[in-house]
């Protein structure tokens, strides 16, 4: 079988709020990622995903979809779409769009006239139940943004199911009429020229409410292959499920329909197993490994591992797993071991130039409904607020949704007016223009890493061995392949180490990023440094 395009390839998230604004109100714009088109060339990513640039009243910055087929006013128009389909693609970079249909926005068509009339024509389109006895909810379901996950329409006298946002209401996928939409829509989009599609919480799409099952239901895979042979089969577009709750067995069977998983093992790890997000646990590099390895083997010839360390719900991969102290090494250092693991990897934006997260410490810095709603349930039950502060401090999505730090200045570049939120406490010193101008800085690490995935077999495809796995501060392993070996080995602490080389390690080689061209019984670290040679 010859290798799909996607397996060659870097990814490169846009979440086009805080890219690029064109025309100083403060919000990115596709026009502005149009301006930025040399900078995503000169990183060498092969495509783009754009987080939603669809109608919405943004009560979840976008994933709430008003009409699927028409831009947001304040991100361009549809012109601007299509020039920007076609200005990437003459750069040899895709556009894949998010495609969120596990619920649309309130404001959509569809429930505008399903609302308050159970005859209307769409109004099996989303899930509605009776009151339960006493009136109350139907269930107690609860939302992933806290709350029930219920809200009476009270013209129809029915509960309505939103698993996030009461703004989000849930799309009912048994109705064969919703899924021809959903697949209309998304041939409409392919034929307009886009790469493919990172599916959103599809995991969530086979719900069955009355039994409690939200993830992984009895029909998701039913759904996916229509959605294959409906809209799929045929052509060479991308198809990412987003899947939280995903294990190595679930990724497997979504990699017989689609091309990857977007799961969040390495990520829950890091979580408190009851209390959440919302208190992190102390980064533990051990068991991290223990998880990326666990997949690697997992997905070797039966699947393909996507590769992240964040995106717009996750804090900043330096301030979460790197240092801010040795911000630049430990940018780079990440970088480089995630990027020769073997899987499509990519890059958030601002993590090319080792952006950090906000440092925001007050409730009226932060923007994202989660952490509002969250922060204001806290506060109702008169919790520690300052536990909760401390903890999104280190967690809630703002932390990566700040604004690009383009250059120097109050607004980093980013745009002429106010920006919508403030910039990271970083914003003076982390910026594109020092960083690009720096041939050892951060930038240049990752653009060297997208080289290297386009052009060497051995990274693509190489069997992962790991390396010392136990190591609490070390991150090691091997690529095997018949054309050659790629050896990598990253100190991933703030402090100096004498590390005893894995026997199978030792030996010469090429470096692939400078470096001793030796790996001999012992190695002296630097802090967060990286070497890698190719023998
Ligand atoms: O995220 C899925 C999701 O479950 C997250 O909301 C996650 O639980 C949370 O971010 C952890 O902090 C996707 C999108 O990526 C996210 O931006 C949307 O808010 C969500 O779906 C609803 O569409
Ligand atoms: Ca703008």
């Amino acid at each position: 079988m010859t290798e799909p395009w996607w397996q060659r390839a870097t990814g490169y998230q846009i979440w086009p709020r805080s890219f690029q604004d064109s025309n100083g109100d403060g919000i990115g714009d596709i026009p502005g990622i149009l301006s930025r088109l040399d900078h995503l060339e000169a990183l060498g990513v092969d495509f783009v995903w754009l987080s939603p640039v669809y109608a919405s009243p943004q009560a979840d910055m976008g994933y709430d979809i008003a009409d699927y087929r028409a831009i947001a006013p304040e991100y361009g128009t549809m012109a601007d779409m299509d020039r920007l389909i076609a200005e990437a693609g003459a750069r040899g970079i895709r556009i894949v769009m998010d495609l969120v249909v596990n619920h649309s926005s309130d404001e959509h068509a569809w429930f505008q006239a399903a609302r308050g009339d159970r005859s209307a024509p769409t109004r099996d389109f989303y899930i509605w139940r009776d009151p339960a006895p006493d009136g109350g909810p139907p269930t107690d379901m609860q939302s992933i943004f806290g709350g029930p996950a219920w809200t009476l329409d009270e013209g129809s006298g029915q509960y309505y199911l939103h698993l996030f946002d009461r703004k989000q209401p849930d799309l009912n996928w048994t109705n064969p009429a919703l899924r021809a939409e959903i697949w209309d829509m998304m041939t409409w989009w392919l034929d307009r020229g886009i790469g493919g599609f990172r599916m959103d919480v599809i995991e969530l799409i086979g719900k069955d409410p009355d039994r409690g099952i939200t993830t992984n239901g009895p029909k998701l895979h039913d759904y996916l292959s229509e959605m294959r042979a409906k809209v799929l089969d045929g052509r060479d577009a991308i198809a990412i499920a987003e899947a939280w709750a995903a294990g190595t067995e679930d990724a497997r069977r979504y990699c017989e329909t689609l091309s990857m998983v977007f799961q969040f093992s390495h990520i829950l790890a890091g979580w408190h197993p009851e209390l959440g997000k919302w208190h992190p646990l102390p980064h533990d590099l051990a068991g991290l490994k223990r998880v990326l390895f666990d997949w690697q083997e997992a997905l070797e010839g039966a699947g393909w591992n996507s590769l992240f360390w964040g995106n717009h719900d996750l804090p900043r991969a330096v301030s979460r797993y790197g240092s801010e102290t040795h911000r630049g090494a430990s940018a780079k250092a990440l970088a480089t071991v995630l990027h020769l693991l073997k899987g499509t990897p990519f890059i958030y934006q601002g993590e090319e130039i080792g952006m950090t997260n906000a440092g925001f410490t007050r409730i009226d810095q932060y923007r994202d409904v989660e952490t509002l709603n969250f922060h204001a349930l806290r506060a109702a039950e008169g919790g520690d607020m300052a536990a909760f502060l401390a903890g999104a401090a280190q967690t809630a999505r703002d932390n990566s949704r700040t604004p690009v730090q383009w250059e120097a200045g109050p607004q980093a570049g980013f745009t002429t007016g106010a920006p919508w939120i403030g910039l990271a406490h970083s914003h003076p010193e982390v910026h594109a223009q020092a960083d690009r101008a720096d041939p050892e800085g951060v930038f240049a690490r990752y653009r060297a890493l997208t080289d290297l995935r386009r052009t060497s077999p051995i990274v693509r495809h190489g069997r992962t061995v790991p390396q010392d796995a136990a190591h609490p501060q070390v991150f090691a392993y091997t690529r095997e392949h018949p054309e050659g070996r790629i050896a990598v080995a990253a100190n991933l602490g703030d402090a100096p180490l004498r590390w005893t080389v894995p026997e199978h390690m030792r030996g010469t080689g090429t470096p692939l990023f400078g470096g001793p061209a030796l790996l001999g019984e012992t190695l002296d670290f630097a802090p967060w440094e990286v070497v890698a040679l190719r023998a």
